[in-house]
């Protein structure tokens, strides 16, 4: 397998802005290969030259996140709003070209925090919208190499791609190489049921893994199989990135629901995580 070790720039800021390039010579300082930037809206803000010199300068390869709220979900029944999802995506991808990126991950099929009783029939309209602008999205993406990388979310956060084999599905419907799916650890602990055969079974469509607690705390410190996911991950020959994403306590951490600080330092998470992870995922 290789893996090279990257974290979210989550774990210090909600959305990274170029006031926020210190974390990423921190982050570098930590010995991660590479950086998993969310910044919200704020890519629009940023020179991409100017980032991208600074993260060749600091070696660090880049990833990047990226949500939809209520205004640009791309499943909505609203064609404007699904536009401006698309519009988005066209955006930051164009951006994360310029930076260097190749894939964009996150719930990148539905406005994240959704979560609704709906009738079958509904349910399977929106996925159906859902994959239909995933379909113009991958298009594009395609044009700049880049891959969009679905990220099943737990039933807390979301409504729609909530297991591995969700993601999958999708990816078969959509069936355009630059979009793929991505697992996370801390969202598959409450959703498969196994997570080393849900990696298995993802392998066609895997493309990005983020390597978190079950609590969001250290990796390592927690009760994660971390060595059936070493194996799943030998198994399907996995390349690509494991990214540490926890949530800077306080404000950030309430969007993921965290209400009491996980470590006293914060900073003991990538640090103590990535010694971790190093020595479990090879
Ligand atoms: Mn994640």
């Amino acid at each position: 397998m290789k893996i090279k070790f990257g974290v979210n720039t989550l774990v210090w800021v909600l959305d990274f802005s170029e006031n926020d390039i210190p974390i990423l010579e921190m982050i570098s300082d930590m010995g991660f290969d590479s950086v998993e930037l969310t910044p919200g809206n704020e890519f629009r803000t940023m020179d991409p030259e100017k980032t991208r010199k600074k993260l060749d300068e600091l070696g660090l390869e880049v990833t990047l996140c990226g949500v939809f709220s209520e205004s640009n979900d791309i499943s909505s029944d609203d064609a404007g709003i699904r536009q401006k999802g698309i519009d988005y995506m066209r955006d930051y991808t164009d951006w994360g070209k310029e930076i260097g990126a190749g894939i964009v991950g996150g719930p990148l099929y539905s406005e994240i925090g959704k979560k609704r009783y709906l009738p079958d029939v509904e349910r399977k309209a929106e996925w159906d919208r859902s994959a239909d602008s995933l379909k113009r999205i991958g298009e594009d993406a395609a044009k700049k190499g880049i891959i969009i990388a679905m990220e099943p979310i737990n039933r807390f956060e979301i409504d729609m791609i909530n297991t591995a084999d969700q993601a999958f599905q999708m990816c078969e419907q959509v069936d355009n190489p630059s979009i793929k799916m991505m697992l996370d650890t801390f969202h598959m602990n409450i959703e498969d049921i196994n997570i080393g055969d849900a990696i298995r079974d993802s392998k066609k469509h895997l493309v990005h893994f983020h390597t978190c607690a079950n609590h969001r705390g250290i990796p390592g410190n927690d009760h994660i199989p971390w060595e059936e996911v070493n194996k799943a991950l030998n198994d399907i020959d996995y390349e690509g990135y494991g990214v540490i994403e926890s949530f800077a306590q306080g404000e950030v951490a309430a969007f993921a629901n965290i209400w009491r600080p996980l470590v006293e330092d914060q900073n003991d998470i990538p640090r103590e995580g990535l010694k971790f992870l190093r020595a479990a995922l090879k």
